[in-house]
């Protein structure tokens, strides 16, 4: 067996959460992520058969049944991820039609998953549905995104139009757009299921006064699409109390839209 601290997804993980971190997006124990795995990429570190210890997850997911996920820990620090891998992040593969998760390594402490496990869990469901080659779901608390959830008007169409003219790259990173739901409480079911709803229609889904999700591909692309919006919502806060003198319009959108051959959200220029 290789040293799983030498294993590329433990090595990315490790960057990301500290890039997160670095970035202010993830203060405490702020923030989570979860990275489908396949088990050819974990077999050369461990082996998959030797269970630590099972871990119900008060929900089920029967599509991810089998499946393999690298997870930050519940409670647990993004600072502190690089200094001790194995104490905050967490391997396991669920079973039992999602009832359960077998803990194959990590969470030395004997801690738990990420409290939002269903978010996560039902996001790559409804994902893998729309895109099956989607892999990550990541978490976080972008401090000018969220300002802006006091400020902005929640409807998801408006809010997409505002970030879309901050910048002309927003419409080329998040054609579909970024679904907003209203604030609940974190950390249950209903606010998991109501996520992955918001997640087959947008890899982005703003929490209003909490924070944001972004599902995509890999760590890189949904690091990234979480950095564009939040470097539009930035860009608003600057403006917003200010004389309006341009704007990128809507025929402007549609022709980065064309050039690029990509389809923005269905009516939502005008
Ligand atoms: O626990 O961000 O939403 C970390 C969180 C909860
Ligand atoms: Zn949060």
């Amino acid at each position: 067996m290789n040293d799983i601290l030498s294993a590329p997804f433990l090595t990315e993980m490790v960057r990301t959460t500290a890039n997160m971190y670095a970035h202010g997006w993830d203060e405490r124990n702020g923030g989570n992520i979860s990275w489908m795995l396949d088990e050819s990429e974990l077999s050369p570190y461990l082996d998959v058969n030797a269970v630590v210890r099972d871990l119900p997850t008060g929900f089920e997911a029967p599509s991810l049944d089998g499946r393999y996920f690298l997870v930050t820990g519940t409670g647990k620090y993004f600072k502190n991820v690089a200094h001790d891998p194995a104490k905050n992040l967490g391997l396991l593969r669920l079973a039992d039609g999602g009832r359960n998760a077998r803990l194959l390594w990590g969470l030395t402490d004997g801690g738990k998953v990420t409290s939002e496990f269903p978010a996560h869990m039902m996001s790559h469901a409804a994902r893998l549905a729309v895109d099956p080659l989607s892999r990550v779901v990541l978490h976080c608390h972008p401090s000018n995104l969220l300002a802006m959830t006091y400020v902005h008007d929640l409807d998801e169409r408006a809010f997409t139009r505002t970030l879309w003219q901050m910048c002309t790259e927003c419409i080329m990173v998040f054609p579909d757009g970024v679904n907003v739901l209203p604030w609940m409480l974190c950390g249950t079911n209903e606010i998991g299921q109501a996520t992955a709803e918001k997640m087959k229609t947008a890899r982005l889904v703003v929490w209003a006064q909490h924070g944001i999700y972004g599902a995509g591909r890999d760590l890189d692309e949904t690091f990234g699409l979480i950095e564009t919006a939040e470097k539009a919502a930035e860009i608003y806060l600057k403006i917003a109390h200010l004389p309006r003198l341009a704007t990128i319009t809507d025929d402007q959108l549609r022709q980065i839209a064309d050039h690029l051959r990509l389809i923005p959200r269905d009516g939502w220029l005008d």
